[in-house]
This record gives structure tokens, sequence and C-alpha cells, in this order.
């Protein structure tokens, strides 16, 4: 049966299970918008600025598992893009971005809005397209939902000639995709996961590291088993948290520059690294000649180009998460740590690197504890960059799978907003809070009209410190306290929600803070709160850069410690 070019691509996401596309149009994709009202049960979510479309995809797709789909229009409105593709393309979130390009005939002409976003995103995708002929759109789509679903997912980009959008020719989705290079490893090599499970067996300090890929394989109850059975402690990286519950007795948090003291030393005296989809990113490994130097390493990860990458590895084991581990775990045996917990455990007593010292100020980490007290861990969290970003990682206690959205590899200030509405799209019966900072926000603050004319019900919290606060704490440190281009002035933010229709409140003293936290709950729709806390706050634990994970710095004692780390067990 012929279509145009447009009716090809709705039909073929439509087939791909595509419910939601976050986009803004122009001329080149005109004829694909023009085309969208034949298809109701692709909702279309209107962004107000292209990067807020990405990031919505990625918030989507990062809360649900499934290919996010963003859109926009060629020349500005596709590098407007980018900056998302590469947020994706560095966390591993599969999303496919569709862009508008102009027609054949004027390609290399530098024709109005032409700009060739296939050779900008070449390094940021997993693949891209440009897409010459209508009738190769169904093999283009069906590939390109493939390649950022499968292996380790990625963003592929797909560019539309706006010719081609117009253009008919027969429509066949095919069954399946037909690429010979592509044969992403599942399956770990027996006998590496033989070696693996002996050096289990064999050691005295074990230690795993999960890291999203845990994650993405959905990977929670192997990781589980393992860790019990072999009573081996498990730190997650930053984008690892939520893959193993933080309240669990071998749960002992998250490795790297601003993790807690003992998780880091913990790495730096284990004697045998499980390292489980992570890539030993320098903001985890700080120093790489000082990382794990006792440790042996096993490193599973479904990325061959990971393996060595960063670091030397014992037992390299390429294959999806949870395929290995559950073959792993048949090999194990069950086997105890005592000594080794214990001295862990006495690590988090003598360096508890999240109490949260007893003060009338509005400490942000008091805020961010609060907000887990009232939504009993049951959020999820999306954040900024910055502090706000290392204290909603320190200070609310993960417990539910997948529960943290954050930008770790790009660390891209604007992500938490249009992210946190994609989440909230994506799982619209969980309540989602975005933990911004001042400077995150203003990024892309422009997405909240579009959680109001989508009635997408976030709610933000701002942890408003006047400051690019974390480039501050690094002045404070390193740059003799000249604070540089750091102070910030803000909007009133309530005002700012206002103005868009949105309820807010300003909060300016600890008593505050539950009372606004539950009016925000109770309201339906959208809700912002700004919270004014202490300015010139510093995140700490620190691994300063440059030193090793065991020289980490703690906060200067002030006062007595309000809380013990945890109550419940
Ligand atoms: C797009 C972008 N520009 C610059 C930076 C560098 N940077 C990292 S953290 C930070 C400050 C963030 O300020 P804010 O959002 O107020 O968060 P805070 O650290 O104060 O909590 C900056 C400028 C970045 N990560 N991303
Ligand atoms: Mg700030």
């Amino acid at each position: 049966m012929k279509m145009s070019g447009a009716q090809i691509i709705c039909e073929s996401l439509i087939r791909e299970g595509v419910e939601v596309i976050f986009g803004i149009l122009g001329g080149t994709i005109l004829p694909l918008y023009d085309t969208l009202p034949q298809y109701p049960k692709l909702r279309h979510i209107l962004v107000r600025h292209e990067q807020g479309a990405a990031h919505a995809a990625e918030g989507y797709a990062r809360a649900t598992g499934k290919v996010g789909v963003c859109m926009a229009t060629s020349g500005p409105g596709a590098t407007n893009l980018t900056t998302g593709i590469a947020d994706a393309y560095l966390d591993s979130v599969p999303i496919v971005a569709i862009t508008g390009q102009v027609a054949r005939p004027f390609i290399g002409k530098d024709a109005f809005q032409e700009i060739d976003i296939t050779g900008i995103t070449l390094p940021i995708t997993k693949h891209n397209y440009l897409a010459l002929d209508a009738g190769t759109l169904p093999r283009i789509v069906k590939e390109a939902f493939y390649l950022a679903g499968t292996g380790r997912p990625g963003p592929v980009l797909i560019d539309l000639p706006r010719d081609v959008q117009i253009e008919q020719a027969e429509f066949h989705y095919p069954s399946k995709v037909d690429l010979p290079g592509y044969k992403p490893t599942l399956r770990g090599h027996p006998a590496q996961i033989r070696k693996a499970a002996k050096l289990i067996g064999e050691a005295e300090r074990p230690l795993i590291l999960a890291g999203r890929g845990t994650i993405i394989s959905g990977a929670y109850a192997e990781l589980q088993h393992l860790a019990e059975t072999a009573q081996t402690p498990v730190v997650t990286t930053l984008l690892g948290i939520s893959s193993f519950p933080e309240s669990h007795a071998l749960s002992y948090g998250w490795l790297g520059m601003h993790g807690m003291a003992y998780a880091n030393l913990a790495v730096s005296s284990c004697d045998l690294i499980i390292a489980i989809g992570m890539r030993f990113d320098d903001r985890a490994t700080s120093k790489v000649s000082g990382f794990a130097p006792h440790a042996k390493i096993i490193h599973i990860d479904i990325d061959p180009a990971e393996i060595g990458k960063n670091v030397s590895v014992d037992v390299p084991i390429v294959g999806d998460a949870k395929v290995v581990l559950k073959e792993l775990n048949k090999l194990i045996t069950p086997c105890e740590h005592i000594d080794w917990v214990e001295q862990l455990d006495n690590w988090r007593q003598e360096h508890p690197s999240t109490n949260i010292r007893d003060s009338d100020e509005l400490l942000p980490q008091f805020v961010i504890r609060k907000i887990y007290e009232v939504t009993q861990g049951e959020a999820i969290i999306v954040t900024g960059v910055g502090q706000n970003q290392m204290w909603a990682a320190q200070h609310y206690w993960f417990d539910k799978p997948n529960s943290l959205i954050s930008s770790g590899g790009l660390g891209t200030m604007g992500f938490g907003l249009p992210a946190a509405m994609g989440a909230q799209v994506g799982c619209p019966d969980r309540t989602v809070w975005c933990i911004d900072g001042d400077g995150s926000l203003q990024m892309t603050i422009q997405e909240l009209a579009t959680i109001v004319q989508d009635n997408i019900a976030v709610k933000i919290a701002v942890l408003n410190n006047g400051y690019l606060g974390m480039v501050r704490q690094w002045q404070n440190m390193f740059y003799g306290k000249r604070y540089v281009a750091t102070k910030l002035t803000c909007p009133d933010f309530v005002k700012i929600a206002e103005a868009y229709c949105i309820p807010g409140l300003v909060v300016k003293s600890r008593q505050e803070v539950v009372p606004a936290i539950e009016r925000a709950m109770s309201e339906p729709g959208p809700f912002l709160i700004n919270f004014m806390v202490e300015p010139e706050e510093n995140v700490y634990p620190m691994v300063p850069p440059g030193a090793s994970l065991s020289e980490v710095m703690e906060e200067p004692k002030k006062e007595v410690p309000a809380w013990p780390r945890r109550s419940t067990p």
C-alpha cells in the first residue's frame, strides 16, 4: 500500500509502540506534523525548546526503559537537540531523535536552515541516518529503534528531508532487522564466568560495584542474590543508585568524588571488585593509579569497548548484566565475610558521610531528607546538576528500583525539569520530584509552560543558594575563595511559577519545610517550592580532583550530628 513518507514514519512509530513524542516544529518537518492528526495514538507534547524535547525523551526512557522520541526541525531545531543527544549518549539512554532536513535538491547548498546534523551528531549518536528515499523509511525506523534499545542503549538520529516526507512509497514494516555488523553479545563466555566464580570463592574482601547497566538490564534480583549468597557488600556508582536497596544490610552507598567516605574506603581496601554495568568513569575512580590498589577486578559489561578502557581488569565478561549474573549465580556457593562486613560497618560508624548537622540554618541536605520522609521514599527523583544533584543522591534513600534520574556523564545543567517532565509522562502514577539548582533550573525554565499545557504534575524543589554552587565550592577550595562569576541573581521563582499558572511557595526556615512539601504533595498538578537554602554550604565528602579515593575529605566538624544515618535497618 502506498503512503507518504510522513505517514510511513507515523505507521512505523506506532508499530514500535511509541506513545509520545516530545518536539517542536518548523518548516522542514511540517509535512510530518501535518500528518500527526491522522494518528491520534501518537501523543505529541509541544516543548518550548528542543533541548527540553531531548531531555524529556531521556527522562521518559530512563524512567520506563522504553525508547524515548523527540522531534525537531532542521538547522537550529536540530542543533538545539544536540545537548540532550550527547547526554543520552554518555549515559546510555535509548532515544530516537527525528529531525527535518531541507529538501534533497537543496542539500549541500547552504539552504535556509540547512545544517549537516548527521555530521554534527556522528560522535554523539550510536548511529544516525540521512533518509534519501521514502521507500527506505520502514527499514530505517525499525533499525533505529533496535539500535537505540538493544545492546548498550543510546541515541539514534533520523534526518528526514522535507521532500522525502511528501514522497509516496510502498509501506511494508519489516518484522526483523538485518544488521550483520551489529550483534550485541548477551551471554557471557562460560569460561570467563567460571573464572569469576573462582575468584569470588577465593576472595576475602570482595566488593560489588553496580552501575547503571544493572538497572538497564533489570538485574535487581540477580544482583541481590549474588550479594547475599556470597555475603558481598554492594557499592554503586552515581548512576547505579537504586540498583540495590539502600536500606539493605549489604548496601554501602556510592563511590566517587562525592560518594560516601566508607564506600571509597571499601574500594581502596577490597581484594576483589565485581564491577557490573559500570564504566570506571573518572568521577567514580578518581586517580586511576590509586584506584582499588589491592583488588583483582571482574568486569561485566555489554560493551566490549569498555573493557580495559580506563582500568585494566583481570576477568572481563562481555554480556548483559542480568544474563551473566544468572549464570554466575549458578556457580556461587554460599560464603561469609564476617570480618570484612564488620570492617565496613565500623567505617560507616567512623565516617558517617550522610549525617546532617544540627543547625538553625536552612540546610539543603535537610530539605532532601524531608522530601524523602514525606514521600516515604516512593518518589522518582530527577536532579539538576551541581551541589543539588549530589545532595539529592546522598540524602534521599533509594530503595525502589530505578528511582533516581540524573545526568551523570555529561553533567548537563538544565536536564532536571524537562527530564522530570518526561519521567512523569512515562510514569503518570508515580510522584516525580525535580530537585534542581537555581542555576540549572534557569537553563530550561521555559518548560514550565509545557508542564502546564499538558498538565504534567511534576513537583519542583529549587535549592536556591544564589550561586552556581558547585563551581563556587571549587573556587572556595581550590581557587583561594575567589568567587568569580558564580554569584547568581535569581528571579522570584514563585512569581515566575505563578506567571505560568503553577502554584508555589517560598521556604526560608526549617519549620516551613515539611508543611510546604506536604502542600506540594496535596496539589493534583505541578507545584514549585523555592527553598532559600544556606548560600555557602559545601558538599561533603569530597575526593579532591586528582587524589585517590582513600584521600576523601570529610565535612569539617561543626556541631553534633542531628541524625544517625538510618533509623530502620
Ligand atoms: C550546561 C552546563 N554549563 C556549565 C556547567 C558547569 N557547572 C557544573 S555545576 C554548575 C553550577 C550549578 O549551579 P546550580 O544549578 O545553581 O546548582 P548548585 O550547585 O548551586 O546546587 C556549573 C556552572 C554544567 N555542568 N553544565
Ligand atoms: Mg545554585
